[in-house]
């Protein structure tokens, strides 16, 4: 399938708002992948699909949890974190995209994981900093973003968890074990 092909069938599955954001977040994840070194084809193909479910509904996306590989603590903790799972699910199923590498990139594009690869940090980091976001905080991490992933990555966690904590949010295990790995690192001196 061609990029355009998939822009199209994007398009379909998202209000104007949203894929305008995704468009964002294909240009940004293709600035990142050459500053780092990532695949800048699986970037753009990755960031393509990223949203992909964001406006399915909570009970098919709470089904498909259940009925597949998917951990049930997505669906326990629901929300926000569904559609990056089961979007990696339907992306496959339904588009058929079969790459493992953007398919884990879409999976862990809104908690982060441990062990994240260069194409996921960077397809979570460009969701997260890309031109039509503000959030607090957004400047240090965008400038951090022109140098150091890794760190850029960490400040994202940390602002994010400091975000769902102040509104007493459940946080997910997959977003702990990111914020701990890049932290972990970050004190044992990048390995
Ligand atoms: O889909 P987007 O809006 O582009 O961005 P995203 O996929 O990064 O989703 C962002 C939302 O996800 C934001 O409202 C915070 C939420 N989120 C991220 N990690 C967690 C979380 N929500 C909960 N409850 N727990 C988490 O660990
Ligand atoms: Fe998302
Ligand atoms: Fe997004």
């Amino acid at each position: 399938m061609s990029e355009n092909e998939a822009l199209e069938i994007v398009k379909q599955e998202l209000k104007p708002p949203r894929y305008a954001h995704t468009l964002r977040v294909v240009e940004e994840s293709e600035t990142l992948a050459k500053r780092f070194g990532a695949n800048v084809e699986k970037a753009r193909e990755a960031a393509i699909w990223h949203d992909y479910a964001k406006y399915r509904s909570l009970e098919e996306m709470t089904k498909i949890v259940y009925e597949t590989d998917i951990d049930d603590s997505f669906a326990e903790i629901g929300g926000e974190l569904l559609h990056a799972p089961v979007g990696s699910y339907l992306v496959k199923t339904e588009q058929g995209i079969c790459d493992e590498d953007v398919l884990k990139a879409i999976r862990s594009h809104t908690t982060g994981r441990k062990d994240m690869s260069l194409l996921e940090k960077v397809v979570f980091l460009a969701d997260y900093i890309e031109p039509g976001r503000s959030f607090p905080g957004l400047q240090a991490v965008r400038e951090e973003a022109e140098r150091d992933l890794d760190e850029a990555c960490l400040l994202s966690i940390k602002n994010t968890i400091t975000f769902l904590v102040n509104k007493q949010q459940p946080i997910h295990p997959d977003t702990f074990h990111a914020y701990n790995d890049f932290a972990l690192r970050k004190l044992k001196g990048r390995n």
